[in-house]
């Protein structure tokens, strides 16, 4: 069975498997796909009108299927590899083992956040950022530098005790286990997450730095967590939602899955 670990359990030729892959799909444009998918929807999703990504209930399930698509992509190469989450509760400082040379790579330098170790480098040839905001074409990273440390398990704990899924207005305003997990409302935790990574995570060309699928990963556990937690709580809205993904609506950019396709997740994977 297809099993997601969590990347501090991952044994040395796991992470080589990981990086090796994702290095291949770089250096066969593919990864780059991945990141202007992202930051297309971040552009477009809006709170007052078409959202899906984002701020809006689908937030979870589009990223389920993002999350898929790209692990089918790593193991077109290497069946064996699956992607691994991160686990910030647990490992939340920059000398986590995560962010080791033989893994991530470590945080960006001091005169420019321009990350120096790891197969991720930029000096290391092989990653360069070519879907950007700005000039700068080198992975950046500024760990801990937004101010305001990783989510705490408690804090966690208290989003996942949220009983109802999502609440109108289905978006950055809205109540409701989906926004406090994704972040625009209460204790903050996806959102905050990319701010403490900083550099390009900080931004919607995010997926540059290989540690958005692991964070997002996490995130995903999490909404299988409160499942767990909330048996009978269903994905809302239903039905009939303007701009908004309703349970039996197709999600863009496929076109052929529904956030109903996508609430269990123990067909394709399971979590360690
Ligand atoms: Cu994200």
């Amino acid at each position: 069975m297809a099993v997601r670990q969590n990347q501090a359990n991952l044994t040395a030729a796991q992470k080589r498997a990981f990086t090796d892959v994702v290095l291949e799909l770089k250096r066969s444009g593919r990864y780059d796909d991945f990141v202007t998918t992202h930051n297309a929807f971040i552009m477009s999703d809006v709170d007052n009108g078409e959202r899906v990504g984002h701020r809006s209930p689908s937030f979870l399930p589009w990223h389920r299927r993002f999350l898929l698509e790209f692990e089918q992509a790593l193991q077109s190469v290497d069946s064996s590899v699956m992607l691994p989450y991160w686990d910030w509760t647990r490992d939340r400082t920059a000398s986590a083992s995560l962010w080791g040379a033989d893994f991530l790579g470590g945080d960006g330098r001091a005169s420019d956040a321009q990350v120096t170790t790891g197969p991720f480098a930029f000096n290391s040839g092989r990653w360069a950022v070519n879907v950007r905001v700005d000039s700068r074409n080198y992975l950046r990273r500024q760990l801990g530098g937004g101010g305001r440390p990783l989510p705490t398990r408690a804090e966690v704990d208290s989003v996942l005790a949220m009983p109802v899924y999502d609440m109108a207005p289905w978006n950055s305003q809205s109540n409701g286990f989906r926004n406090h997990l994704e972040g625009w409302r209460g204790v903050n935790l996806h959102n905050r997450v990319h701010v403490w990574v900083g550099g390009q995570m900080g931004t919607g060309v995010s997926p540059n730095d290989p540690v958005f699928w692991l964070h997002h990963c996490f995130i995903d556990k999490l909404w299988a967590d409160w499942q767990r937690l909330h048996p009978t709580s269903p994905y809302l809205p239903a039905a009939g939602t303007p701009d908004v993904v309703d349970l039996r609506d197709t999600m863009k950019p496929w076109n052929d899955i529904t956030p109903a396709d996508l609430l269990d997740h123990t067909s394709r994977y399971t979590y360690a």
